[in-house]
This record gives C-alpha cells, sequence and structure tokens, in this order.
C-alpha cells in the first residue's frame, strides 16, 4: 500500500493494516449509536416482555403499541443498519489497508441516518406514530415520519453507494486484487441492500404523499409487497453480514481457514439470485396474490437462499474441525470440538450464533415460510419467536462476538470486564430461546402477536373469548417474561462491556484480543484457480487422505435429520386441524 501519508492514516500495531483516520472516526460514531440504540430497543424489549407475560401485564394499551412499534424500529432497522454502515466501512477501507475516498460523504450519511432514526423514535414512543415498524396502510402516520424513514434510507443507500466507491477505487488503484471473503460478503450484503432499500422508498414515498394530503389513497397490496422488499430483504442483509462473520471469527479464534472458498463465495452468491423471492412468506395469507405467485416463490425459489445457508452451515464447522485438528486435537471424531476456545468471547458468540440460528431460526422459518403449514401459524406469536431466532441470537450475538476484536482495535483500548464478555453470548443466548420456547409454544396454541391483552379483560365491548383460558398457555407466557429478563441481562452485559471498554478502558496501541490466531491477519493470498487457493494450498490438499472433517459432516448430517423430522412433524400438525381450508 503506498498511499499512506503521515497524519491522515495509522498502521495499526496488533493486526499491521493501514487505517484511515477518517474511516477509523467514522466506524466509531456508527458503532456507539448502534450499540445506544441496542441499549434502547433492549429497555423496550423489557417492557413489552413483562406486558405479554399476561400475569405481570406492566404497561397500559397505548404504550404497549408504543412501545412494540419502537422496539420494532430502533433494534430491526437502526441498531442492525447502523452497526453494518461500520461494517461496510471496515470491509471497504481498513481491511483492505486503503483510504477512505469520499469522508465528506461518509459524514453526510451518518447525519441523514441519525436524524432520521431520532425524529422516527421520538414519534413513535410519544405516541405520534404508533404504525408498528411496518406501517400499513391505512394505519395512518403524520407525514413527518415517512419524511423520516425515507431520510434514514436514503442516508444508508448513499452509504451502500460509498461502499462500492471505496471498493472500485481501490481496485483501479491496485490496492487490492482480489476481495477477501470478508469484505465478499460484504459486497454482496450492499447489493442487496441496495435493492431492498429502493423497494422501501418505492413503498413509502407514495404513503408520505398520501399522509401529506398530496394523493387520496395508497394501495395497501401494492405496499404491502414493495414495502417487504424492504423488510425481508433487509434480513437477507443481515444474513450475509452475519455469515461474512461467522467465517471471520472462525478464523481468529480457531485459525479456520475456509474448507473451499470458491464454494463459500458461491453460496454467497445465491442468496443475491434467491433470496428476494422469499419475502413473500411474509404475503402468505394476503388475497392479493395468487397462490401460484405464493407457492412458485415461497415454496421453489426459495430453497435456493436455503442451499447457500446448508453450505456455510456445514461449511463453518468443518473449516474450524480442520483448524483445530491442524493445531493436534485429532482425538476420535468430536475432540476437537471439546478442545475448542470456548471460553473465548469470540467463539462463544460464533458458536451460540451459528447453532441457534441454524437450529431454532433456520429451521422454523422452512416450516412456517411455505404456504401451506403457514395457515395455522400466520400472525401467532411463533412469528416473533421464530423472527428472534434469527435477527437476535443469529445476527445480534454475530454483531457482539465481533465487538469484542474490533472496538478494542478501533478504539485503541483494553478491553473492560473481560468476564462478561466471556458469558455474555451464553447468557443472552440461553434468555432468548427459553423467551422463543414460551413465545414460540403459545404461537403454537394460537396467541396472536401484537396483541395487548389475549384475555380481553378490559375491553369496551364485551368480547368475552374463552379459546386462551387454558392454563398451559400462561406457563409459556411466563418463560417469555422469565426468558425476556435474562436475555436483557445478557444484552446489558454486553451494552457494560463495549460503553465501559469505549469511555473507560485503558488505551493501548496494542490492545490485548484474547486467545486469537496470529496468521489472521496475515496478507490475502494472491489467488490461483477457481477454488481462490494458492498453489501451496491446492499441493497441500492433494497430499490429503480421507475424510478430513469426519466431525462436522455427523453434526451435518444429525442436523438434517431434525430438520427432516421438525418439517414432517409440522405437516403431520396440519393434518389433525380441526377446521377445513376453503
Ligand atoms: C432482550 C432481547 C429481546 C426481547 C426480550 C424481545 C422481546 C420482544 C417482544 C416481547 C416482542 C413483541 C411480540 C408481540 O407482542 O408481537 C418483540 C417484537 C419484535 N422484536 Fe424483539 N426482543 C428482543 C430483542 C430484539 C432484537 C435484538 C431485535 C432485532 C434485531 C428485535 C426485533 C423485534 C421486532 C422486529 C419485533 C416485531 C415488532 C412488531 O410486531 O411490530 N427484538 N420483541
Ligand atoms: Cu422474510
Amino acid at each position: 500500500m503506498a498511499i499512506a501519508t503521515p497524519g491522515l492514516f495509522r498502521r495499526c500495531a496488533v493486526t499491521g493494516l493501514e487505517v484511515d483516520r477518517s474511516a477509523e472516526k467514522l466506524i466509531k460514531f456508527h458503532a456507539v449509536t448502534a450499540v445506544l440504540f441496542l441499549a434502547f430497543g433492549g429497555f423496550l424489549a423489557l417492557c413489552i416482555a413483562l406486558t405479554r407475560w399476561e400475569a405481570v401485564h406492566l404497561l397500559s394499551a397505548s404504550r404497549f403499541y408504543e412501545f412494540v412499534s419502537a422496539h420494532g424500529m430502533v433494534m430491526l432497522i437502526f441498531w442492525i443498519i447502523f452497526f453494518e454502515m461500520a461494517g461496510l466501512i471496515f470491509g471497504s477501507t481498513i481491511l483492505l489497508s486503503t483510504k477512505m475516498l469520499v469522508p465528506k460523504l461518509g459524514w453526510a450519511v451518518y447525519g441523514m441516518m441519525l436524524g432520521g432514526s431520532l425524529v422516527a423514535t421520538w414519534m413513535m414512543i410519544t405516541g405520534r406514530a404508533v404504525v408498528m415498524f411496518t406501517s400499513y396502510p391505512p394505519l395512518k402516520a403524520p407525514a413527518l415520519y415517512y419524511a423520516a424513514v425515507l431520510v434514514f434510507a436514503v442516508g444508508a443507500i448513499l452509504g451502500c453507494v460509498h461502499f462500492f466507491i471505496n471498493i472500485v477505487g481501490a481496485r483501479l488503484r491496485g490496492d487490492v486484487t482480489s476481495l477477501p471473503l470478508f469484505s465478499f460478503a460484504l459486497a454482496a450484503a450492499a447489493i442487496i441492500a441496495l435493492w431492498s432499500l429502493i423497494s422501501g422508498a418505492a413503498a413509502l414515498i407514495p404513503a408520505f404523499l398520501w399522509a401529506a394530503g398530496l394523493i387520496p389513497s395508497v394501495d395497501p397490496g401494492v405496499y404491502r409487497l414493495l414495502y417487504w422488499g424492504l423488510g425481508h430483504g433487509a434480513q437477507q442483509i443481515n444474513l450475509a453480514a452475519m455469515v461474512a462473520i461467522w467465517y471471520g471469527l472462525a478464523s481468529l479464534t480457531t485459525g479456520a481457514k475456509p474448507l473451499n472458498e470458491g464454494l463459500s463465495r458461491f453460496a454467497i452468491v445465491l442468496y443475491i439470485f434467491f433470496i428476494n423471492m422469499g419475502s413473500i412468506h411474509h404475503l402468505l395469507a394476503d388475497p392479493g396474490l395468487t397462490p401460484w405467485f405464493r407457492n412458485i416463490n415461497t415454496s421453489y425459489m426459495m430453497y435456493l437462499a436455503v442451499l447457500g445457508s446448508l453450505i456455510h452451515g456445514f461449511s463453518i464447522p468443518a473449516s474450524i474441525e480442520l483448524g483445530l485438528r491442524e493445531q493436534g486435537f485429532r482425538k476420535g471424531l468430536f475432540g476437537w470440538l471439546r478442545r475448542a476456545p470456548w471460553g473465548e468471547p469470540g467463539f462463544a458468540a460464533l458458536a451460540v450464533s451459528l447453532f441457534l440460528f441454524g437450529v431454532m431460526g433456520g429451521i422454523s422459518g422452512v416450516i412456517i415460510g411455505g404456504p401451506q403449514v403457514n395457515l395455522i401459524m400466520h400472525n401467532t406469536l411463533l412469528s416473533p419467536s421464530h423472527f428472534h431466532m434469527t435477527v437476535v441470537t443469529g445476527t445480534t450475538i454475530a454483531f457482539m462476538g465481533l465487538s469484542y476484536y474490533l472496538v478494542p482495535l478501533i478504539f485503541q483500548r483494553e478491553l473492560v470486564l473481560r468476564g462478561f464478555a466471556r458469558w455474555q453470548p451464553y447468557i443472552y443466548g440461553a434468555g432468548m430461546v427459553i423467551w422463543a420456547a414460551g413465545m414460540g409454544l403459545a404461537g403454537h396454541w394460537g396467541v396472536p402477536r401484537r396483541h395487548w391483552d389475549i384475555t380481553f379483560s378490559s375491553s369496551v365491548f364485551p368480547l368475552k373469548s374463552d379459546i386462551f383460558e387454558n392454563r398451559t398457555i400462561d406457563v409459556f407466557l411466563a418463560l417469555l417474561g422469565i426468558g425476556g429478563i435474562l436475555a436483557v441481562i445478557g444484552g446489558a452485559m454486553f451494552v457494560a462491556v463495549i460503553v465501559g471498554t469505549v469511555f473507560t478502558g485503558k488505551r493501548s496501541a496494542t490492545p490485548y484480543l484474547g486467545k486469537i490466531m496470529a496468521d489472521t491477519f496475515a496478507p490475502v493470498p494472491v489467488v490461483s484457480g477457481a477454488s481462490g487457493e494458492d498453489e501451496a494450498t491446492v499441493e497441500k490438499h492433494k497430499e490429503h487422505e480421507g475424510f478430513e472433517t469426519p466431525g462436522a459432516l455427523v453434526l451435518a448430517l444429525i442436523y438434517l435429520a431434525l430438520f427432516v423430522g421438525l418439517y414432517g412433524f409440522s405437516w403431520f400438525e396440519l393434518s389433525k386441524l380441526p377446521w377445513g381450508v376453503h
């Protein structure tokens, strides 16, 4: 890298990377903003979980809807996208040891995202825009609300454009030849992001004009279709970013190298092409779309994206197995797994995230994402139970795991409360599993989502319904409350570590990063051949005998058996339906 200008760059003493100072500063602002949103969203989560626990029933009805609206928005959109923007800046500048081309654009993006997010959050928690984060017409918020969300979205679109400007600039200058896997996955995320954000703008601009009184109405069906281009697409950005972090954390903590980098890249490309089809699973009960359209998208096309995830789901444990076996942990089928660095925050987060995303989030998503089984769970609590397993125990925990390394490196401070960091992924994951089990089972019994009081105790009309008077449901909702408290404690531990490190951590140019693998930061090998492996590696592979990752293969087969079992069981449940579908 030839462009290092003293003052504008520093060389990281740990990784050897050239750090563009303006990129670094922007990352700091995005990351801190993200974590503050996470903390606030966690406070809202606690309040709504303690309301859905009917025995506690904390909030009033109007407060509940304000808080659920704000919680969805603050967490799913603001926490995640601010963090992803930090990731995009990192992956397109520092990781490539190259410069940020238009820092002013970076600050404009940050300003737009911050302004939009603060106004939208304020309007939601003060009861000015209680339209849930989906804001389906004919629910109507003031025009300012849609304007705020649009400003945020346009800011994020420009952030993606900036990412590509930086990467193309680095390519043209010859600073990088082939993108490392991490940046490659981020590039896929940024492509999906562009498409999603544009689809979201196409939904929200008419809603804004309608709220401003400039057009008489918005077609709710068209709105929902376009909206989910954003709502679902946003999850796939998270997925690609999370997978990038999984590969990163695996190599950082165990020395794993992708088993077949070409295949991993191919799996990422599958996301770009097929994942958008899945957005129709949000509209499976929508009368505006034909059954053919719903089926072809959710029961056929979407599986090609699922295939991508299955490839990563095998490839990452296998590469970890290979990495650990190479370090000498060769005993038996699972000796490597027992000797894995379970006490290292990054590995703990990776393991929890991969396991819970795959087993709870992934399987449940495929089951309820098809039109048939969807009929018995649509809009029940099973739906948020499923997607917290993906965006919370999957994405959020992966982001947390990465933060334990990025924050000390970027802020040049020692991580505080390392003991918290070590336990936090397990506590957060366990809390969320208890929460999701309670919530999912309640949903299975038919309890609706986004509902303040399923007993209708204070209903103005005598809306007596006894369908939820089954005592078992009370137990499930209690689990929701207790699990929620535990998860909030886990989340608060993360916030304490990060905020503590940023403001009070001891300054150091070489912060201690735990037991990480020194060669992770070695320069990216020059690629040769389709698999992206250098010749030495290719040679080495030729020498290998037999199957090298039997443990991961067995794990994958157990996983597939579980998948088939649960999938079959859900169809059995469907067959027992007491009511007919016409
Ligand atoms: C301590 C962790 C968390 C707890 C206890 C929690 C709890 C809840 C509860 C009780 C609901 C309401 C379900 C309903 O009544 O329909 C909810 C909704 C939701 N949560 Fe969370 N949550 C947590 C973290 C997160 C995170 C990290 C995200 C995103 C990254 C997230 C995204 C959402 C979304 C999108 C909704 C749906 C809002 C809506 O229906 O409009 N949550 N959460
Ligand atoms: Cu979706």
